[in-house]
């Protein structure tokens, strides 16, 4: 009894001193180096990443600069597209897929290039001997001032590395300190496997110069420089040709500092020696704790924004990779709130405006020829990595996006005439760093024109969450032009006389009764986003009151295109037939695109197919890989059902931790690696992004017409808090629980206009401004919900009438710059 008192006691203490000082709860830390990638610890600026291995005797330092993709300037689009494009549309609407894929295989998907790789720059060793028999080994990633760092002790001496990228300063950054004066000894060298050459020009710098490869026929041409300059305190430094020594220093500053010639994706020339020089000799003017301050206080700015309480355990006295393996049995909500900032950290260290944008792994990849190249995948991948851009309040991550978008608007514009003969610009299911637009890959997977109309979408979230015109009308032609595509593109089906896209696919799935072929006409996914990029044009067009007549055409064919259709399971049809299977379990859940990302599916305002989509997947199934359990967390968060979006998170915290040799890239069992980095497996950073964007979502939703507070809290988060989340309409929302009841709700208006608020709880205003039941429409124009058409039932469908929660919706008015409290009504 006594003794478990005195637990008792202690774990309240633990619990309690935990609490006091939460912010030190913002780490991944662990008690041994990292022996694989996926248990080192990425930093990155954007621009730069590194890995730390953490090895006390030998550390790896993995580079990657965000421009070193095989290749150089190329296009890829088929020409013979245009003559074939009729013939395949008709084979297609006869119901001859396999003539129709075959065809599509010679000659719409490109018979040049599928892609380029993005490739690592090599890695930088530090070699410590006598470091082996090392104890008391800690080395952690801390999230609040993204440094990486790994102590120890040797022969009673404890060493501690210190490593970030810096963001004002653009070079990484390695601190190597000990407790005793003259006891840092180690030797410094560099290897790649890129085509390399490594020098040392000064006795404290190493110079590796490299070219990337060619790559199915397109000329390697990125030139990439990486000067490392080691700064000693005492001690002496030497070189040989190729490595340095210092010996006996009290402590030891490291500047990496790495540039290539890229200018643009249609550009090469720029100089990369003189450019990583620059970049050094502006780093060595700062000292070391200036630089590092100067780093964390940009890092901040964007960090700090949102806080998260979902509760702490004592399970965080464990290192981050037993937290992970035990998250499903336990209860350790703290790390569902690690996970969430793990993946804000990972967008502002791999997305900064001048940049590129998050590839499939961020920017953190250790091969020349990573899965998939590491490239754009943009019928779900790339556009999951920029989910939690705005609710998690970081929209100025999005500008690489932006630009590359901008760039495709026009590589795009001239596939979309040479293959389809159609104006405005088009994509399809994957682009790289040369803004490719060709169909790679073969048809099953690259026959999809609609990347441009998924990839919009994000301009379109930019604006409606930031409300910014002048970025609306900066953006404008490049909205317009995916929709010129459409306009032109979209055909007329035989048997209903609606417009469809064809030649296409619903992503990388097919019914199961013609299992090989994808081809197909009208898939659902396609006339969901061609319904939004239409109204989204339109929109725009009319708030910058522009393209009076072009809004007209779009208007008339808006009409024209398929509704949703609910299928003889009670599914929402996946095709423009009624093919579903129970049995299919695809990755992939495209159809369900209208729910989430889109708002065309709403409890409230088109219940039969919320039930459909609900219907759809739950035979789809959970289990995943990492992205599609991240993409299902969101879609059980906007099903409102809290509980099945925590098992989810419970799926996709599952430790992956050593990847099957001879187990398919394709396999189906996502998870989690010991660093935290998603599992497709293998790695993909998508599944981090999407999961991030899901929590949030479970906690604040905006894209019905109302701010919903709290729309899907699982059992599991009893009490928490969450602040600075942003909501359409540049809304700051902080909310408070108490019970899995709100009990308070702040939220600061930016820009002004009607707040429209839902709450599972009655709300009250703290006796500062009035609040009212809502009622008819949500004037606030942020708010406006697609009006979307009836859907088309099978007369076999069986549908349940959903059931809701009781919630109340108010209205309040807000003026830009003032912060309004509303409280639990008693
Ligand atoms: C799509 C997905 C795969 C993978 C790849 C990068 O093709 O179907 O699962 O994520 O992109």
């Amino acid at each position: 009894m006594k003794r478990v008192l005195l637990l008792l006691i202690l774990g309240i203490a633990l619990i309690s001193d935990l609490n006091a000082q939460s912010n030190s709860l913002l780490k991944l830390w662990y008690n041994q180096p990292a022996k694989r990638w996926v248990e080192a610890l990425p930093v990155g600026n954007g621009r730069l990443g590194a890995m730390i291995f953490g090895d006390p005797s030998k550390e790896r330092i993995q580079l990657n600069e965000n421009t070193v993709w095989a290749g150089s300037p190329y296009t890829n689009a088929n020409p013979k597209a245009l003559k074939a494009l009729p013939v395949i549309r008709k084979l297609i609407f006869e119901g001859d897929y396999e003539k129709a894929q075959d065809m599509a295989n010679k000659d719409i998907i490109s018979q040049t290039a599928q892609g380029m790789p993005y490739q690592t720059v090599g890695s930088l060793y530090l070699h410590f001997p006598g470091s082996e028999k090392y104890i008391d080994y800690y080395r952690e990633l801390n999230l609040e001032e993204a440094t990486a760092t790994v102590k120890y002790k040797v022969d009673g001496v404890t060493f501690k590395r210190v490593v970030f990228a810096s963001f004002p300063d653009q070079v990484i950054i390695v601190k190597l300190t000990a407790d005793k004066p003259e006891k840092i000894n180690f030797t410094a060298s560099m290897n790649s496997p890129e085509k390399v050459v490594v020098s040392t020009p000064e006795k404290n710098e190493i110079e590796l110069n490299g070219k990337t490869n060619d790559h199915e026929g397109i000329k390697g041409k990125v030139k990439f420089s990486s000067l490392v300059k080691v700064i000693n305190s005492n001690g002496e430094i030497s070189s040989n040709d190729t490595s340095l020594s210092v010996s006996d220093a009290d402590s030891v500053t490291i500047y990496i500092s790495i540039a290539t010639n890229f200018v643009n994706y249609n550009k090469l020339g720029a100089d990369q020696l003189k450019l990583a020089e620059n970049y050094l000799s502006g780093a060595l003017k700062k000292n070391y704790d200036q630089a590092l301050k100067d780093h964390i206080t940009y890092y901040q700015k964007f960090f700090n924004r949102v806080k998260l309480d979902l509760g702490v355990t004592d399970s965080v006295k464990n290192p981050t990779n037993v937290r992970i393996n035990d998250f499903a049995s336990g209860n350790d909500p703290q790390l569902v709130s690690l996970y969430f900032q793990f993946g804000r950290y990972l967008l502002i260290s791999s997305s900064e405006p001048g940049g590129q944008p998050a590839n499939l792994q961020g920017i953190w990849n250790d091969q020349l020829y990573p899965p998939w190249d590491s490239k754009y995948t943009v019928n779900i991948n790339t556009e999951m990595n920029y989910w939690p851009s705005e609710v998690t309040n970081l929209s100025e991550m999005n500008e690489p996006l932006v630009q590359m978008l901008r760039d495709l608007s026009v590589s795009g514009k001239e596939t979309a005439k040479k293959m389809y003969g159609a104006r405005g610009w088009v994509t399809h299911h994957n682009t790289d760093i040369w803004r490719i637009t060709g169909a790679i890959d073969g048809a099953y997977w690259g026959m999809w024109p609609c990347g441009g109309a998924w990839l919009c979408q994000q301009l379109w979230y930019n604006y409606v969450y930031d409300g910014n015109k002048k970025f609306l009308s900066s953006v404008y032609p490049v909205l317009k032009g995916a929709s010129e595509f459409f306009n032109d593109f979209l055909i007329e089906e035989p048997e209903h006389k609606w417009l469809v896209v064809s030649p296409s696919v619903s992503p990388e799935n097919s019914p199961a009764i013609h299992p090989k072929y994808s081809i197909t006409a009208g898939a659902t996914i396609d006339n969901q986003l061609v319904f939004d990029l239409f109204s989204e044009t339109i929109r725009a067009a009319n708030i910058l009151d522009k393209d009076k007549e072009f809004v007209k055409v779009l208007n008339s064919k808006l009409k024209r295109l398929p509704p949703m259709q609910i299928g003889h399971l009670g599914q929402l049809q996946e095709w423009l037939h009624d093919w579903d299977s129970p049995n299919d379990h695809n990755r992939h859940v495209s159809h369900l695109y209208g729910l989430y990302p889109s708002n065309q599916i709403s409890p409230f305002r088109n219940p039969k197919l919320f039930e459909a989509a609900r219907t759809s997947l739950i035979y789809r199934g959970d289990e995943s890989t990492g992205w599609s359990m991240g993409w299902k967390v969101n879609l059980w968060a906007r099903l409102l059902d809290g509980n099945h979006a925590y098992k989810l998170i419970k799926d996709q915290l599952r430790l992956v931790a050593i990847p099957k040799k001879g187990r398919s890239i394709f396999s189906e069992g996502g998870g989690t690696y010991p660093n935290m980095f998603d599992a497709h497996p293998p790695f993909q950073i998508d599944g981090n992004f999407g999961c991030t964007a899901g929590i949030a979502e479970m906690l604040l939703q905006s894209q019905d017409g109302f701010i919903f507070v709290l729309p899907a809290l699982p059992d599991a988060w009893k009490n928490g808090s969450v602040s600075g989340l942003k909501a359409r309409g540049r809304f700051i929302v902080s909310i408070e629980w108490k019970n899995g009841e709100v009990s308070k709700v702040k939220i600061k208006s930016l820009l002004g206009g009607n707040c429209r608020i839902r709450a599972y709880n009655r709300l009250t205003s703290d006796g500062n401004f009035d609040l009212e039941e809502a009622k008819g429409k949500n004037p606030n124009p942020f708010y406006v919900v697609p009006d979307i058409k009836q859907p088309v039932i099978s007369p076999e469908a069986n549908i349940k009438p959903v059931e809701l929660n009781k919630s109340y919706l108010y209205d309040f008015h807000t003026e830009a710059g003032k912060e309004y409290t509303l409280v639990l009504s008693e």
